[in-house]
This record gives structure tokens, C-alpha cells and sequence, in this order.
């Protein structure tokens, strides 16, 4: 199992955050690098440097990369906001080709398709002009990320899937009808953005998507600072411990100072490091 953390580019140059990277970690996920804006800022034009820093910092370490993300109705550049219907489809899997294939052989797990299914009771997909290409968008681009990099593991990633909810159940019963129909996925990431409590069937939930015959991984780990923090960082490492196809941990940065949600203290190391 890998044990990574959430890094950009920017930060590769702190020596204080590198130290403990360097030393704790052994895998990153870029935390912006590699979305859409980043890496296609206008049509047909990639660019790959901050990403590339990155690969280039994990690999000089001996860290994995997972890859983060593919397709996502968020950070998305302006000029995909404007297309729709076939258009903005063969974009999408241009998208996917080509930075696939500029990291082809680099990346041990992508995010191919991240934060597809909505939020509260209904189990269904999320409106986004992604989703109005139509239904089969997500199998699209599992099966050109597939083309593209047959090496790396590809996930699905989702948050407040944590437990056994509607929202977990809707994205349980898509990766079931994958495996049934032999659309290529192979994982899927469980965000972990955690307030004070943890669902008590959380180990059942990555233990009910494992037994489809997919890994699991805890992809985007914080956890709100109070009297139940550490105990809910011991449980979550002990469930996914527990799961024989959890194969990693990422924590959504290193430092307090470096959570997108730093006024909650949500991660191991404080602001000085310790
Ligand atoms: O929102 C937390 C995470 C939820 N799951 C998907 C992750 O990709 C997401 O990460 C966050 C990053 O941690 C933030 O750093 O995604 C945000 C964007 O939705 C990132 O914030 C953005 C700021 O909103 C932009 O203003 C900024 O230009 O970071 C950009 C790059 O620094």
C-alpha cells in the first residue's frame, strides 16, 4: 500500500514541505496540475509543466502518481464552458487521449472521472454539461483512457460516498454494470473530506466496492481538528488495513497551511511542520 499526499507544484520549492513529503510519503497526487485548465488552458494547446514537475519530484523519490483528473465538471477552461452536444464530446476524448498519453507509462492511477454523481437522495448523475453529451460519457472515457495508457489503474472518484448512501449506492451500482458489461475500471477513490464523525459503516462500503473486483484507495483524506481527529485518522487507516483491495492513502495536503480547508486543521502536520 502507498501512504501519498496532495502536492503543487509550487510548494516542491519549500524545503520545510518537501522535508516531510520526502520523508512520510511515497506517493503524490497533483493537487490542480493536471485538471483541465491546467493542462489544456486553450483548444489543442497542452501544457505540461507544473504537471510535469510533479512526475519529475515522484520520480526522483520513488513515489507513485495518481493521476487527478481527467474529466470534471470543475477547473474547467473557459473555451470547453462554451461547447456542448458532439462537440464538446470529441473534445472530452481528445482531452483524455492526449494527456493520457503525455503521461503514458508515468501515472499509477488516474481519476478519469471525478465527482460524476450528484449530491443527497436520488443515487443519480450529476447535471453538468459533461453529463449532457450523454449517459455513456463516463464508459467513453474509461475505455480511451484505456487506449491511451493501458498501464495505469483507472478510477472513479467521488466524495460524501464515504458510507453506504444513496450517492455511494448510485456509483456502486455503475461500477457493477462496468464490470458486468467489461467497460474497463479498475478502482475507485473515496474522497475521506471528513467533518467529526466517521460513517460506521465505512469499512463495509470499501469492502462492498472491492468485492465487485475493483481497489479501493482513500484519495483526498482531511478530517475536521477536535477531540475525535486522531481516533478518525487510526479508523480510517485501520479500515482501509482491513480491506485487502485498499491499496493507498492520500491526505489532501501535508500541512495545516496547505489544506484548501485550512481554517479546519484537518491534517497531520500542523503549520510549523510538526
Ligand atoms: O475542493 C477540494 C477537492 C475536492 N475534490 C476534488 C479536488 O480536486 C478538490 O481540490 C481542490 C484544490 O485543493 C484547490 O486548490 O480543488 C479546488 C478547485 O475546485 C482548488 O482550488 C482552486 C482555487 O479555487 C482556484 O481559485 C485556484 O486558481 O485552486 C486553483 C489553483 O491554485
Amino acid at each position: 500500500r502507498y501512504f501519498g499526499a496532495a502536492v503543487p507544484a509550487f510548494k516542491l520549492s519549500d524545503s520545510q514541505f518537501t522535508g516531510i513529503l520526502d520523508r512520510e510519503f511515497n506517493a503524490i497526487t497533483p493537487e490542480n496540475e493536471m485538471k483541465w485548465d491546467a493542462t489544456e488552458p486553450s483548444q489543442n494547446q497542452f501544457r505540461y509543466t507544473s504537471g510535469d514537475q510533479i512526475v519529475s519530484h515522484a520520480q526522483a523519490h520513488g513515489m507513485k502518481v495518481r493521476g487527478h483528473t481527467l474529466l470534471w465538471h470543475a477547473q474547467q477552461p473557459a473555451w470547453v464552458q462554451n461547447l456542448s452536444g458532439s462537440t464538446l464530446r470529441s473534445a472530452m476524448m481528445n482531452h483524455v487521449t492526449q494527456v493520457a498519453t503525455h503521461y503514458k507509462g508515468q501515472i499509477y492511477a488516474w481519476d478519469v472521472v471525478n465527482e460524476a454523481f450528484a449530491d443527497g437522495g436520488s443515487g443519480a448523475r450529476r447535471d453538468s454539461n459533461l453529463q449532457r453529451t450523454g449517459n455513456d460519457w463516463i464508459e467513453a472515457a474509461f475505455r480511451t483512457a484505456r487506449a491511451a495508457d493501458p498501464a495505469a489503474k483507472l478510477c472513479y472518484n467521488d466524495y460524501n460516498t464515504d458510507g453506504i448512501n444513496a450517492k455511494s449506492t448510485g456509483v456502486y451500482n455503475m461500477v457493477r454494470d462496468f464490470k458486468t458489461r467489461g467497460v474497463p475500471i479498475d478502482c475507485v477513490g473515496f474522497q475521506s473530506h471528513l467533518g467529526t464523525t466517521l460513517p460506521n459503516d465505512y469499512q463495509t462500503n470499501l469492502q462492498r466496492f472491492a468485492d465487485l473486483g475493483v481497489d479501493v484507495q482513500i484519495t483526498e483524506l482531511d478530517i475536521t481538528q477536535g477531540s475525535n481527529q486522531a481516533n478518525m485518522y487510526a479508523a480510517v487507516t485501520k479500515a482501509c488495513l482491513a480491506v485487502t483491495r485498499c491499496t493507498g492513502i492520500t491526505t489532501w495536503g501535508v500541512r495545516d497551511n496547505d489544506s484548501w480547508r485550512s481554517g479546519d486543521n484537518p491534517l497531520l502536520f500542523d503549520s510549523n511542520g510538526n
